[in-house]
């Protein structure tokens, strides 16, 4: 393939960038009174705004030009289709055959795998039933009242961000914790003040090898069996989310007591697999299932929209556009929703682990920039916090504002304050106030460049009805299908991670270093006089 900057297509887009840099917002807006209207799309229940973004029509075309240059409808057959997209691991890519309906058909090697996907749902809706109605008993007969999840990366943020998302929908009787970092601290507080007889872990690992899921969950069986007084104890109070039905027995946990999912799943696109089992335990399988229905709803809606009609492509392509030729190095999601409180976290996975790659799947370094900095935190707090520098400050962030119309607790006027000041922003980023505006209002001359505001700051406005379980799914597969969409654009592997490995590594060779203070040093300088002066800290 032709390498992406060499594509007549880009080579537009830079020039009609150039031809635009000079436009404001304000203008775009004040040609045209239907912009609002026009730069909108609603789709699978959700409404999206992209009118206060720095486009034109010609912007769209262009780069839905690109799109289609980059074969972007072929890549996305290839993947529904379950072709090894996922090419320097060799594997298929079929996240979205997690959510596919009883009936559907997805062959991969000559079988088809949706069977085998619902088979796993159906064990995983009987354990939950058993879990939730008391039935499963705990080693002294008592019912389970707290989950602890074990697991890191994206055997733990998916379940977490999902659960803090639905908690509406939780189960209140039964508890939620969620333990992930190798410091021995996570561990200590997730299980403080609980009762191990109603305690039940669930130990979540793809490949069931991570040292720091192993080593909590070797934590956490002591733990447990120092309580309870018995080995015999791990048999009710552990169960495991694997592809490696091995490791897990090595383990200690029966493979009976074990839910399983497939290699042409990722770990960041995995929690509507069986490692979403303890948020299933939280919100029971019904509701787990209208996520998931949302999550189909959105595949379909990707698969089968034209380009200028679907939501992912159109949030993919925007991003593209601010990301490579305006020059902008991250993009902030900005839910206005506490339930979202992790979802920005979540993002950051996903799009970061996806598309932070610099070589392109034909094996050539990129010379052009490839996946952005993902950043956010809940609103209004963010805009007490540092939406300052989204503003006033020299770097231009483009912003996706999330929010739902209904409140899932309503409270006198308060979701309207929470509105008002979601509209209040986009509409601040993106017309400002002007010198002029300043001065009108009696500000000292002093004081008038510190009060403007220059606007032009784009930014997309997402809004939905409610956060339902489906809403969650539709978004979460939004966000899924807009990181493939930038990756086929950059022409990288959204699915392999070998950025984690040097550094996995690294730690290897150094722990039995820590373990022996006599261990001989031979990093560079700065390694070996900090393992020094650890040694020499630690009592
Ligand atoms: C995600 C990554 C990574 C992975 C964790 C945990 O896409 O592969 O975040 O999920 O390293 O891996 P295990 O599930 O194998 O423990």
């Amino acid at each position: 393939m032709t390498s992406l900057t060499k594509l007549p297509e880009y080579q537009s887009l830079r020039e009609h960038q150039q031809s635009l840099a000079g436009t404001h917002l304000r203008e775009l807006f004040a040609q045209d009174a239907e912009r609002g209207q026009r730069f909108a799309l609603e789709a699978v229940g959700i409404y999206l705004d992209y009118s206060k973004n720095l486009i034109t029509q010609q912007t769209l075309d262009l780069l839905i030009g690109l799109a289609r240059a980059t074969g972007l409808e072929q890549r996305i057959g290839a993947m529904f289709r379950g072709d090894k997209i996922n090419a320097t691991e060799g594997r298929a890519v079929l996240h979205t055959a997690l959510r596919a309906p009883r009936d559907a058909v997805v062959q991969l090697d000559g079988a088809n795998v949706v069977p085998d996907v619902h088979a796993v749902l159906d064990r995983m809706s009987g354990f939950c039933a058993q879990v939730r109605s008391g039935q499963w008993k705990g080693h002294t007969g008592k019912p389970i009242r707290t989950i602890v999840n074990v697991g890191i990366g994206g055997s733990d943020l998916g379940p977490l961000m999902a659960f803090e998302a639905l908690k509406h929908y939780s189960q209140r009787n039964l508890s939620l914790r969620f333990v992930s970092n190798v410091d021995p601290t996570d561990f200590a507080e997730a299980v403080q003040g609980l009762n191990a007889e109603e305690t039940l872990f669930v130990v979540c690992s793809k490949t069931f090898t991570t040292l720091e899921t192993l080593a909590n969950a070797r934590l956490a069986r002591a733990w447990c069996v120092e309580a309870l007084g018995s080995e015999a104890a791990v048999g009710r109070h552990f169960v495991a989310v694997s592809t490696n039905a091995e490791k897990v027995a090595e383990f200690g946990i029966d493979t009976q007591n074990m839910f399983g999912f497939w290699d042409w799943v990722g770990g960041r696109y995995s929690y509507d697999s069986a490692i979403g089992l303890s948020l299933m335990l939280a919100i029971g399988p019904e509701r787990f299932s209208e996520m998931l229905g949302g999550f189909r709803a959105m595949d379909e809606h990707f698969r089968t929209a034209p380009l200028d009609e679907n939501l992912p492509v159109l949030l993919g392509l925007i991003g593209v556009w601010y990301n490579n030729f305006w020059g902008a190095e991250s993009h902030a999601v900005l839910p206005y929703d506490q339930y979202l409180k992790r979802f920005s976290a979540y993002l950051q996975q996903l799009d970061m682990e996806s598309n932070g790659k610099q070589v392109t799947l034909s094996g050539e370094r990129c010379d052009y920039q490839t996946g952005p900095i993902i950043w956010g935190e809940p609103g209004t707090n963010g805009q007490h916090a540092f939406y300052q520098l989204i503003h006033q400050g020299t770097k231009l962030i483009p912003c996706d504002f999330l929010a739902f119309a209904n409140s899932l607790n309503p409270r006198g006027n308060q979701h309207d304050l929470l509105m008002a000041n979601f509209f209040a922003q986009t509409e601040a980023l993106a017309f400002g106030k002007t010198e002029a505006q300043v001065r009108a209002d009696g500000v000292p001359e002093a004081l008038v460049l510190h009060k403007v505001f220059q606007g032009n700051r784009p930014t997309n406005t997402i809004l939905f009805d409610r956060l339902t379980p489906a809403a969650l799914g539709k978004l979460v597969a939004l966000y899924e299908h807009k990181v493939f969409v930038q990756g086929v654009i950059w022409n990288v592997n959204s699915f392999d991670q070998w950025g984690v490995e040097l550094g996995k590594v690294l730690a290897q060779r150094i722990i039995p270093e820590l373990e022996d203070p006599k261990a001989v040093l031979a990093h560079d300088s700065s390694t070996n006089e900090l393992i020094r002066r650890y040694r020499a800290l630690k009592s």
